[in-house]
């Protein structure tokens, strides 16, 4: 007899998932042990909603959904950050967690919630597992995460349904909708003639590319030198030292600079731009020549759009000449948004902000991953970080929630073991999810945390005083990370020196070592790079 969890563990194994993320409870004891049978590991992390973040971000590297499984109640209600992020960061997550049995008594009220109504405007598919249908709801829930754009299933599951025999197996499969492919010709066609009469294009890639396109899309931008703008999310689908390379766009440091690029451009080409990650209104407000080959967040197609297949128009594309000739037309504004980062003024006991993405970019290999979570920090190393490859660069964007950089580290890093994984997090992030330090240890991810200390919210300060209010309750007292670190098992050291910055991370990736790095820094420099 198999049993209903043991079916579930099936299912999951067979469609190639090893890992599952998670934080139990008694109701998923059994789930969790068929899932250790079926040869799936259980990454036990210390928060539900850092195990869902670390699932989404290893799922979507290994191009199928993470999963994340947790008890019933509380657990299941600490999923709301990660399905919320999942949601509109665009990555694939399964959640599955426990429930209340449907055949207690209507007086039990303990830990019940209606989780399904909960989860349902943000997942796509939700769930009640039975014995009877097992089979078909965890292949179609699987199915629908990797339907682009990619997004949430949520499954729940009662400790007495997951011991019943499962019915048999049934014979469907379930793959996710293709991408239209017709109509790539006219597109592409569409798009030489707009570009043939542009004087100062601009090219802005956004999060509904897919990264196995990044080569296609490189050569073609190369080819016809087309400068090229990307959102916080693809950063690395194009090389950011190319000379093409004009910024990043979606509210990072120097966004005066990349708006007013915006506003320069007589032609913007949208090539799977999606405006989730953008906190303007820019992208409603000026025409944009749109490229897109799914749906944007919450399914929206903006008006003018017919969705094509990126990777036939770019094999259209390859065959045409360029129809133009552009010779830097965006040179001040790439001078500028350089010159930004090294304006700086020596403040003693702190580094400049710049200072820090230079001194880390020059010794950390190209290849290195790099995870940031939310505040000024994340708009300094999302504008400045040079990424060079796809999928090297992770931050929640479309949601913005703090807690993921820590987290999304832990994730990149399994599902990249080779690869170097660098986190660059807030004080105030640090101290959300700084525990997970010793998860990383434990199942063998190690990597390096940057810790920006600036002693408040600084974003939410700097925004204060914006809105010419008092700094009021968004500064704190100094927790000494270093000894947070220690005391998770992790190296720690605090430097303001960016020779000391470099090289204590260069040694961390020649030993395949953790090591957080504290780094105090002056929140009044960060305006200075907005
Ligand atoms: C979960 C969550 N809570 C609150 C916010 C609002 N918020 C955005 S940035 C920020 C400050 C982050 O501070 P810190 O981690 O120290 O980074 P810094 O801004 O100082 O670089 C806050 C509170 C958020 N985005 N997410």
């Amino acid at each position: 007899m198999t049993s209903t969890a043991a079916a579930i563990a099936r299912v999951l194994a067979d469609a190639g998932i090893d890992r599952v993320f998670g934080l139990p409870g008694g109701e998923v004891l059994v789930l969790m042990d068929e899932l250790r049978l079926a040869g799936v590991d259980f990454v036990l992390m210390r928060h539900e909603a850092n195990a869902g973040i670390a699932a989404a971000v290893y799922g979507k590297l290994r191009r199928q959904p993470g999963v994340v499984l947790t008890t019933l109640g509380p657990g299941a209600a600490n999923l709301m950050l990660p399905m919320s992020n999942a949601c509109l960061d665009l990555e694939p997550l399964l959640a599955i967690s426990a429930q209340i049995p449907d055949d207690f008594p209507a007086s039990h009220t303990h830990q019940l919630l209606p989780l399904g109504e909960i989860y349902r405007p943000i997942a796509r598919y939700v769930e009640k597992i039975t014995r009877t249908n097992v089979f078909d709801v965890v292949a179609q829930a699987l199915a629908r995460c990797m339907e682009r754009p990619f997004g949430v299933s949520y499954l729940t599951l009662s400790a007495r349904e997951a011991l019943k025999p499962a019915a048999n197996r049934a014979a469907r499969s379930f793959m996710p909708t293709p991408l239209p492919s017709a109509g790539a010709r006219e597109q592409a066609a569409k798009l030489v003639s707009a570009l043939r009469g542009a004087k100062r294009p601009l090219v802005v890639i956004g999060l509904g590319v897919d990264p196995a396109n990044a080569a296609p899309i490189r050569r073609w931008l190369t080819q016809w030198n087309l400068p090229v703008a990307v959102t916080p999310k693809v950063k690395g689908i194009v090389d950011e030292t190319s000379a093409n390379f004009v910024g990043v766009v979606g509210g990072m440091a120097a966004d005066g600079v990349m708006c007013d690029a915006i506003a320069a451009a007589d032609l913007v080409v949208g090539f799977g731009l999606d405006p989730v990650e953008i906190d303007k209104t820019w992208h409603a407000e000026r025409a944009i020549h749109w490229l897109l080959e799914s749906p944007n967040a919450c399914g929206i197609v903006p008006v003018g759009a017919t969705l094509v297949s990126h990777r036939a128009l770019l094999e259209a594309l390859v065959d045409e000449q360029p129809p133009a000739s552009w010779s830097e037309p965006f040179r001040t504004f790439q001078d500028k948004r350089k010159q930004m980062l090294t304006d700086r003024t020596p403040q003693a006991g702190t580094m400049w902000p710049g200072d820090i993405v230079e001194g880390l970019s020059s010794v950390m290999p190209r290849e290195t991953i790099v995870t940031t979570d939310v505040g000024s920090h994340k708009y300094l190393f999302g504008q400045y970080w040079p990424s060079r490859e796809p999928e090297t660069f992770w931050m929640s964007n479309g949601l913005s929630g703090m807690a993921y950089g820590l987290s999304a580290a832990i994730g990149a890093k399994l599902a990249r073991p080779e690869s170097p994984v660098l986190a660059a997090v807030g004080d105030g992030g640090f101290s959300m999810n700084a525990q997970e330090l010793e998860t990383a240890e434990r199942v063998g991810a190690p990597f390096i945390t940057i810790v920006l200390e600036d002693g408040s919210y600084s974003l939410i300060k700097i925004s204060q005083a914006g809105k010419k209010l008092e700094p009021y309750r968004t500064e704190f007292r100094p927790i000494d990370n270093v000894r947070m670190a220690e005391a998770c098992g992790v190296s720690g050291l605090r430097t303001s020196n960016p020779d000391e910055l470099a090289s204590a991370a260069r040694r961390a990736v020649e030993r395949r070592q953790s090591l957080v790095i504290a780094v105090p820094v002056n929140d009044t420099d960060y305006p200075r790079l907005f």
